[in-house]
């Protein structure tokens, strides 16, 4: 496998004006031709000519109608090619049916469908296939199916038989094809100029019912789009197609989104709550990168965040805006301490934008996607709305149809609104959380109050230096009877020890620090447990708010793993406060009820310098969870009857929210009454929602008594559902029992490894198990390196990226480290290992 770096960008030699493709379709024989106008690029100085292509059979290739015969390698083809323009055909065989990787053109369940992200359209025809070398495509799809789409508009269809032209010069990553026995439900839209879009969702028979949701979170997407970014759609037509075997969460080809059906199908009886947002979030997602990503690419691989970290930013900023902002804010500070931080503190930290990879397919990492969207929350905090909106209206102009840079876009910010981004950019550039430490000096006499600051970044693989960032700290303040005395301002850090009073202050005020988690860094403040409680109480920050009771029960926790010492009465009658408060939203009282995660807890300890250990984490969390239930059970009992929603289910906010909290309260009552009130749940429901919650309740208490098979009865037939049923059992195991019970699952004659969506609910959930993976037999590393060994040789780049189960190996014990790292040699000594895995493996060990 080869390194490719950054710095060695240069611009290929040649530019296609025009792509036409002509694919005859069968399983195992797909023929592709492919006519291609080249004439040289001038702004190139290497006049090479090579074209990707991989597992691919040539048949013919030629030249201005002369037959040639290219030198091939396993990466490509070089050929002789005139001074002047020129016109490349070539036809190959492709067999589809035998593709497991799920890259390229592959066959799931019937169906045709592509993946060509990163790298895959080399795996169809021979091609430049790289971000900045764009063109306009023609696509003929022939073959005996009902079905036959490609990218942009359909131009024209007969049976067997269908052409479409995408008049957008897009890059190759953004090619799509599917083909097969689909049925569509469809709807419309009127764009801001007043131009009919059709929109369908493309699914298997038989799941026609579940595209509704889909469709309206589509349009309302477009809306968004048009109403907060000026953003209008630039086709006749939007697909979007629901496929069962999947990599990711879904891909946005130009006009044909091809979706995992996971993150497209919904309906009450088979999707939670949590789904519907999640369909909703993945849809807007894809939508918005239509101009973000599609109209305005990448000009290599290293950029991706320039276009994942700002699509990430607006599906968010949409899903606030949708729902509730506060609830959704809180929801992916979580989200991006479980992974991001995870990831920034181990042998996997890279920066955002990296500068060199094996295998970019291993870089689709919460650090691009999720931290390159918290980047650009603190460009729009530094620059404010308006300068924001500003610097995007430019960016539109300036860049529509480039293939950009991280450089393009600090430029539009800097030209936008005067500002200089250097230092800036070193959140692009650097790896690493910083630590931030804040101290706060009060003086009384002058009444004022002043906060120092500093910042520290520990040092990462390959980047022992981490000079200062600039770190925008959202500060307010407030009085001891709970005014706020100072509204929230925006502190900009751009030392590593800098501080900031602020005077008139009658009386000394508490302050609250990083609102709106204002900056992804860890803060470190010394507080005591009844600041913290007065700020769960009164902080007029939701997320600040949210945060005091966080730290607050991370504290109790600690207490109990390192000292065994018991929860104070005041933070069990703080909790108790915030959840029977019914001036406050359910979500977020769910959300404040939610104990930090064990993995969490295992880094927390880790910070403070002590080695975790997962079991006696499970054991507190236990422990805890036990206590609260226990010492609330009315409130619990209260909570269940009247958070229950009635009449027809509605996947609203509002409605969610309160079913969260009734799940929430569910689980602990389970913990009082033997499964009584979830049996009762389960029986009932009317929806997964409260069917799933009440099943988890009854197998984390171990009080299920034929429900797990009743389940399995009902859903058998639904393959999303049963990716729940099995994804649940391995989370709720018991420690010693997870890996013995994910072991049983993978015997099941459900499962299957070719899918990933089962292999990940099988074995993403025993990564999530914290103690059942770490449990000191090793059971859960083995099985795990067993199964990422089978799985690697179908499909790489699923297996690549569950390695990193094994990326916080250093935190351990001695024993732990030592089976952790064997678990990774084994797998990185295996012959024939895909090159993905093997950058994993060797990145992971030491
Ligand atoms: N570009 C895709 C996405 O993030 C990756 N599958 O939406
Ligand atoms: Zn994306």
């Amino acid at each position: 496998p080869q390194t490719v770096y950054l710095a060695d960008y240069t611009p290929f030699g040649f530019i296609p004006e025009k792509v036409e493709l002509r694919f005859i379709l069968d399983p195992h024989a797909t023929r592709v031709l492919s006519r291609i106008e080249f004439r040289p690029n001038p702004q190139a100085s290497d006049r090479r000519f090579f074209l990707h292509g991989e597992g691919l059979k040539l048949i013919a290739a030629s030249i201005d109608g002369a037959p040639v015969t290219p030198e091939l390698t396993d990466h490509g083809l070089c050929c002789e090619v005139p001074e002047g323009p020129f016109v490349w055909a070539a036809e190959v065989e492709i067999d589809p049916a035998a593709n497991t990787a799920l890259e390229g053109l592959y066959m799931s369940n019937g169906m045709y469908c592509t993946q060509c992200e990163a790298e895959g359209f080399r795996k169809i025809t021979y091609y430049p296939d790289r971000p900045d070398v764009m063109s306009v495509f023609t696509v003929h799809v022939e073959g005996p199916y009902p079905v036959l789409l490609s990218n942009g508009n359909p131009v024209d269809s007969a049976e067997g038989h269908a052409t479409w032209h995408d008049p957008w010069p897009k890059p190759s990553y953004l090619f799509a094809l599917v083909a097969g026995d689909l049925v569509a439900r469809s709807a419309s839209f009127t764009t801001m100029s007043g131009r009919h879009v059709a929109l369908n969702v493309w699914v298997r028979p038989g799941d026609e019912g579940k595209c509704d949701f889909a469709l309206e979170a589509l349009q309302a997407s477009m809306k968004w789009d048009e109403e907060v970014y000026g953003r209008e759609y630039d086709l006749e037509v939007f697909n979007i197609v629901a496929v069962d075997d999947f990599n990711m969460g879904a891909m946005e080809n130009k006009g044909l989104n091809i979706f995992n059906a996971s993150a497209v199908l919904a309906s009450p009886e088979t999707s939670t709550d949590a789904n519907y947002e999640r369909i909703e979030a993945i849809i807007a997602h894809e939508y918005f990168h239509n101009w973000t990503g599609n109209r305005i690419t990448c000009r290599d691989w290293f950029q991706l965040c320039l276009k994942e970290g700002l699509t990430v930013f607006r599906d968010q900023q949409f899903t606030g805006d949708m729902r509730s902002a506060p609830v959704a804010r809180i929801e992916n500070v979580i989200a991006l301490r479980g992974r991001q931080f995870r990831e920034d503190n181990g042998p996997l930290a890279h920066p955002p934008r990296p500068e060199s990879f094996v295998e970019i397919n291993n870089f689709y990492t919460a650090t691009v996607y999720e931290k390159g969207a918290e980047i650009i929350g603190m460009l729009r905090r530094l620059v404010g709305e308006n300068g924001y909106r500003k610097a995007l209206d430019l960016y539109f102009a300036r860049h529509d149809g480039d293939a950009a840079t991280i450089e393009d876009w600090l430029k539009v910010f800097e030209d936008a609104t005067g500002r200089e981004l250097a230092q800036f950019k070193r959140w692009y550039t650097d790896a690493g959380t910083p630590r931030l430490k804040v101290t706060e000096e009060w003086d009384g006499d002058a009444g004022r109050l002043t906060l120092h600051l500093e910042q520290t970044t520990p040092p990462t693989p390959g980047q022992d230096q981490k000079p200062p960032r600039v770190i925008p700290v959202d500060v307010g303040l407030l009085n001891p009877n709970g005014d706020e005395v100072v509204p929230t301002t925006t502190l900009e850090m751009t030392e590593a020890r800098q501080s900031f009073s602020f005077d008139g202050l009658a009386s000394r005020p508490v302050a609250s620090v990083l609102r709106d988690f204002s900056a992804p860094v860890i803060l470190e403040r010394q507080s005591d447990s009844a600041e913290r409680a007065f700020l769960l109480a009164h902080d007029t920050d939701p997320f600040n708010r949210w945060e005091a009771g966080r730290t607050l029960a991370r504290d109790v926790l600690l207490g109990l793993v390192l000292r065994d010492e018991a929860p104070s009465g005041d933070f069990i009658d703080a909790l108790a406060r915030v959840a029977g408060d019914d001036g406050l939203d359910p979500a977020f009282r769910a959300l404040a009820l939610r104990l930090p995660g064990q993995d969490e807890m295992a880094q927390a300890l880790s910070d403070a310098g002590v080695t975790p250990d997962p079991t006696r984490i499970w054991e507190a969390t236990e422990q805890l969870s036990d206590t609260i239930a226990q010492r609330m059970r009315p409130l619990w009992e209260r909570l269940h009857t009247e958070m229950e929603v009635t009449g027809p289910y509605v996947p609203d906010a509002e409605g969610a929210g309160r079913r969260a909290l009734r799940n929430t309260a569910l689980m602990a009552l389970s913990r009082c009454d033997g499964g009584a009130a979830a049996r009762a749940q389960f029986a009932a429901a009317g929806n997964m929602t409260e069917q799933l919650g009440a099943l988890s309740s009854l197998l984390a208490t171990q009080t299920a008594k034929g429900e797990v098979d009743a389940f399995f009865e009902q859903w058998k037939h639904d393959r999303l559902v049963m990716d729940k049923w099995f994804g649940l059992q391995v989370m709720q195991a018991r420690p010693e029992k997870a890996a013995e019970v994910a072991e049983a699952l993978t015997a099941h004659p459900l499962f299957d490894l070719r899918n990933p969506n089962r292999f990940r609910s099988v074995f993403g959930a025993l990564a999530g198990n914290a103690a059942g993976f770490h449990h000191p037999s090793g059971k859960g590393y083995g099985l795990m390196a067993d199964w990422l060994i089978r799985l690697d040789k179908l499909n790489p780049q699923t297996t690549a990226r569950m390695c990193s189960a094994f990326e916080t190996w250093r935190r351990y014990d001695a024993d732990r480290q030592q089976m952790m790292t064997d678990a990774l040699r084994r797998i990185n000594a295996q012959p024939g290992l895909s090159p993905d895995t093997t950058e994993m493996t060797a990145r992971l060990l030491p």
